[in-house]
């Protein structure tokens, strides 16, 4: 993984550095948030956290325009939350309640934003991949300028239904960035393990698509990359490979103790590339903030989750009648 440090100067503005630490510490907080909740029993079943990836996603909205779309797997809250959807809606998804976005009935998983642009939150690993080269097939046949951002792990990777699309891709010039969240983990089973070369991007080359490497600890570098690979997209040229490269603090999900990896390994990268203490030391440094500015934003951003995780207590269990509504038989 890449290191923290930035050598050069970033060329970029305080209000753009405050928006993405305010964006990524909005993502790093709802995710503890979560975490509590889940350990006091609130929330049940899958739920895969984000915590250390918060770069990935703030940088590439960051690079999007109104009208793009995302769609990605199981670890989606950061998805939302950067897209712009209501952190209580969220949390209530999560805690199951009528306040929840799938009103109670998806779940950590299951949660879709059609005025976002937001296709879910899939639980089968790989599966939005080909969905995500037909959103982008949608938007090419419309002619409407649309790209869709189709995020999936390091072990998706792997899957043969990726090496599918990217033929169908390539094969009709789709506008869409297939975004490789490369967290070096499936599960337990490391990188090395489980995937025959370094690097998974270059794979695309097989069929034509180009791509890079990315380093998602650092968010103007996720953002550059992405406004690279849009415009290649926007251009008509096809589709367009980032793999980014990032590392999740927290186990798969919360029912996983990563035994598989030593404590040390994790506070390694906590201390030398955190995403946020990156942009944090970007803002003091740079003397584009103080101490008590970032106070204040941390105030703003605690206050937010705070008011999410009571309204997600507070909203009641959906009605019995709802088992009848949102099917299609
Ligand atoms: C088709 C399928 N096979 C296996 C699983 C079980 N499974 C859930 S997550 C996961 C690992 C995926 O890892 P990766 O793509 O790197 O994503 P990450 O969890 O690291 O974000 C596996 C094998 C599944 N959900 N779907
Ligand atoms: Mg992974």
């Amino acid at each position: 993984m890449a290191a923290r440090k930035t050598t050069k100067k970033p060329n970029v503005s305080a209000e753009e550095l405050k928006t993405y630490y305010r964006e990524m510490l909005l993502i790093r907080r709802f995710e503890e948030k979560a975490g509590q909740l889940y350990g006091m029993g609130l929330i049940g079943g899958f739920c895969h956290l984000y915590i250390g990836q918060e770069a990935v996603v703030v940088g590439l909205e960051a690079a999007a325009q109104d009208g793009d779309k995302r769609i990605t797997s199981y670890r989606d809250h950061g998805h939302m939350l950067a897209c712009g959807m209501d952190p209580g809606g969220v949390m209530a998804e999560l805690t199951g309640r009528e306040g929840g976005l799938s009103k109670g009935k998806g779940g950590s998983m299951h949660m879709f934003s059609k005025e976002k642009h937001f296709y879910g939150g899939h639980g089968i690993v790989g599966a939005q991949v080909p969905l995500g080269a037909g959103l982008a097939f949608a938007d090419k046949y419309k002619e409407n300028g649309g790209v869709t951002f189709t995020y999936f792990g390091d072990g998706a990777a792997n899957q043969g239904q990726v090496y599918e699309t990217f033929n169908m891709a390539a094969l009709w010039d789709l506008p869409v960035v297939f975004v490789i969240e490369n967290n070096q983990y499936a599960m337990g089973t490391a990188q090395a393990r489980s995937t025959s070369s370094p690097d998974i991007y270059v794979r695309g080359e097989a069929f034509g698509i180009p791509g890079e490497i990315v380093n998602g600890m650092d968010v103007l570098a996720v953002k550059a990359a992405g406004e690279k690979a849009v415009a290649h997209c926007r251009a008509g040229k096809g589709p367009y490979i980032l793999e980014v490269k990032t590392y999740r603090y927290r186990g798969h999900s919360m029912s996983d103790p990563a035994k598989y990896r030593t404590r040390e390994e994790v506070q390694k990268v906590r201390e030398q590339s955190d995403p946020i203490e990156h942009v944090r030391e970007l803002l003091l440094t740079g003397k584009h903030a103080t101490e008590d500015d970032l106070k204040a934003i941390d105030k703003e951003i605690k206050e937010i989750v705070n008011q999410a995780a009571e309204f997600s207590k507070e909203s009641p269990e959906p009605a019995v009648e709802e088992l009848w509504t949102d099917i299609y038989a």
